[in-house]
This record gives C-alpha cells, structure tokens and sequence, in this order.
C-alpha cells in the first residue's frame, strides 16, 4: 500500500536534542514585577492586559499576593468607566448584539470597549470562548476593543468575584465602556447586577406570551429591556412583545420610572443601536443626576466586602472543622441533633481553630 506506515512517518523528523531541556523540574515562572506590569497596562500594552487578567485569575497562593498589589494599583485609578451588565436566555442574542452595539460605540462614539463574561456553564461546554469569538469579529480584533471569555473554572461567586477585579483591571488599561455578559442561569444575574451601574435585559420576540415564565426578579433587576431579532418575520412579534413587556412592567416595577423597552436588530444592516444606547446613556444620566450612581457604586463596594468575607469565613470553617462539620451532619441527617446547637457546636469548633491557629 502506498500509505506510509506511522515509524516511515517519523524517520526524517529530527529527534528534540532533550525530552524535557530544564530536566525533570519544570522551570519557575519569572517573578512578576507588579510596578512594571501595571505601568505596562496602563501604556495600554494588550499583551500586559493579559498577564494582569491571567495573575488575578490564577489560583496559586503565591500569586495571590502580587495580585493583591496590582489590585490595589488599579484601584487607586479605575472607576472612571461605565459598566454594563448584559443579560437573557442562551440564543436571545447577547453576544451578537454586542458586537452590533459595540461597533457602533467605536465608530460614532470613540469609546473603548471591554467585554467580560460570567458563564457559570462555560466549564462544563468549553464552547462558549469560540464562539464568543465568532459572534464578536470586529470587537475580537479592534484595537480600542477587549473580549474576555468567562473565567473556566470555580463556582459562581469565584467567577464573579474574579470578574469585579478584571473589571479594575481593564479599568486601569483605559476602558471606558464594559459590558459584563451573563447567562441567565442560578444566580448569575443577580451577581452581575452587583456588579454593574445598569443592567440591561434581552428578551426574544415571542416572550411576550411567555412572561408568566420569565423569572420576575430578573423583570425587577432592568434598568432598560431589548426585544431581539426585531427583523425579517420577527418584526411584528417584536413589536406586539415590546407592548407586552411594557405592559408586564406595570405590574413588576409599580410606579418607579419604567425601564425604556427598545427594538433591536443585531443583524445586517442592524437596528436600534442608536436608540438603545441612547436609552442606556440617559438612564445613567439621570442615576448621576440624583447621586444614585455613585450611591450604587459604594453599596456594591460594601456588598463586595461581605461576599469576600462570607466566602472567607466559608473557607476557613471548611479547612478547620471538616471533619466535625461531617460527624455533626451526620447526627443532623440522623435526627439525633437540631440543626441549631450543631451549628452552634460548630461555630465553637471554629473559633477553638482560630485561637490555635492565631498562636502558630
Ligand atoms: N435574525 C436575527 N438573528 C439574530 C439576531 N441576534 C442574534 N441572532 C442569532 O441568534 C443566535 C444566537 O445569538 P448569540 O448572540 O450567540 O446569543 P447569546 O447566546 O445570547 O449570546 C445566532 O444564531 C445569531 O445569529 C438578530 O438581531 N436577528
Ligand atoms: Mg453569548
């Protein structure tokens, strides 16, 4: 047979002079210098944005530390951005009005856009970073723009916890418009409303039938709704769905100023990208105009501080009493103990562990 055979293929590829040159040991990363980095970021260096997203995101202890020094370097000049917070059913269109949104905030409006995503599924699919690149040509290779895929690994608050600081990050590196897409699954949009000065909520064309379905406190959490796909045959329902919701919203949202209900195309020639922006840009104006902007943003700080802490806590409960807390879970299981002395039982087992940890 003509087909060469797997050892004829190898003969004529030259051998690699060693299996591994560095030995057995893998060879240490070099130590990061944060000033540089930062300084680097902030010149506006994409291979620099890198590095910071992937040092805030990484998991060693070691790295920890140096990400807590570069946080801190961006803190001290981030905020000066609006934050975006992009959510809807997965196929309603976020990725792709994004793309059709974002390039008209680059062309008309010069602005410099970021797009992070909270995907609480992404690890399981792994096919969300694909095709968020796809969906998103134009805002995948512009230089004024930035698309992160979803962190891929930890629970939901670990992702959206690693998502407020990228957010500081790409803050640092100058950009000043960043969208936060999310899923709408578990508590993803609740998190990412805690992220974000305005939070803005897809809906197809056809869920005007289909609002009794929609989680009413995802109806709560808008501050501007879009229809979807308001074209081709879509346009009618679109239509007949934007009365719909705003109808909804009488009853959700009682007499607080209505969330603007826009028709968008993301498509094509695309539409409504003017006047869904307009609508996004005056709900902010008036947030700034009565301080609740800034009020927003301090209470999301504060709100941040909490989740670290109930994550901490969480943490360190878990490491010092793991083997207490199964025995006492079993005798809760047992009916044997209330809930309530075990959890005081626990508690107590925790505190011992601190006292004896603090005397390390
Ligand atoms: N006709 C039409 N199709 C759209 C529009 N926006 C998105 N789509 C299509 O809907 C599908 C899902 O879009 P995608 O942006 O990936 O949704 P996501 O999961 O919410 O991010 C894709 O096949 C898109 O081409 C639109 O405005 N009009
Ligand atoms: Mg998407």
């Amino acid at each position: 047979m003509d087909q060469p055979s797997a050892l004829e293929v190898m003969q004529g590829v030259e051998a690699p002079p060693s299996f591994n040159p560095h030995g057995w040991r893998r060879p240490s990363r070099p130590v990061v210098d944060v000033p540089r980095l930062f300084e680097e970021l902030q010149a506006g260096s994409r291979k620099a944005l890198g590095q910071a997203i992937t040092l805030v995101e990484s998991a060693k202890p070691s790295d920890r530390m140096l990400a807590d020094r570069l946080l801190e370097m961006c803190l001290a000049v981030a905020g000066n951005s609006v934050r975006i917070g992009v959510t809807g059913t997965p196929g309603v269109g976020k990725s792709t009005l994004l793309e059709a949104l974002g390039r008209h905030l680059l062309e008309d409006e010069g602005r410099k856009i970021a797009v992070l995503a909270v995907d609480p599924t992404s690890a399981r699919t792994h096919g969300s970073i694909l095709g968020d690149k796809n969906r998103m040509p134009t805002l995948s290779q512009h230089d004024r723009a930035f698309v992160r895929p979803s962190p891929a690994c930890g629970a939901l608050g670990g992702v959206a916890y690693q998502t407020r600081e990228v957010i500081a990050v790409v803050e640092a590196a100058g950009y000043d418009t960043v969208f936060v897409e999310t899923v709408g699954v578990g508590q993803s949009e609740t998190l990412v409303h805690q992220m974000v000065d305005c939070f803005l909520l897809l809906l197809l064309p056809n869920s005007g039938d289909e609002l009794q379905g929609i989680k009413r406190g995802v109806m709560e959490l808008a501050d501007v709704i879009a229809i979807t796909k308001a074209d081709g045959s879509h346009e009618i329902p679109a239509k007949v769905a934007r009365q719909q919701v705003i109808n909804a919203l009488m009853y959700v949202k009682g007499h607080e100023p209505m969330p603007d209900v826009q028709l968008v195309s993301s498509v094509g020639a695309t539409s409504g990208m003017d006047a869904l922006w307009q609508s996004i840009a005056g709900f902010l104006d008036r947030q700034c105009a009565q301080g609740a902007f800034k009020a927003r943003r301090s209470d999301q700080a504060v709100e941040w501080m909490s989740e670290l802490f109930r994550q901490r806590v969480q943490i360190s409960l878990t490491a010092a009493a793991y083997d207490q807390k199964e025995a006492l879970a079993q005798k809760v299981r047992a009916g044997t103990l209330m809930p309530r002395p075990a959890s005081d039982q626990l508690l107590q087992i925790w505190q011992e562990s601190l006292l004896t940890e603090g005397n390390h």
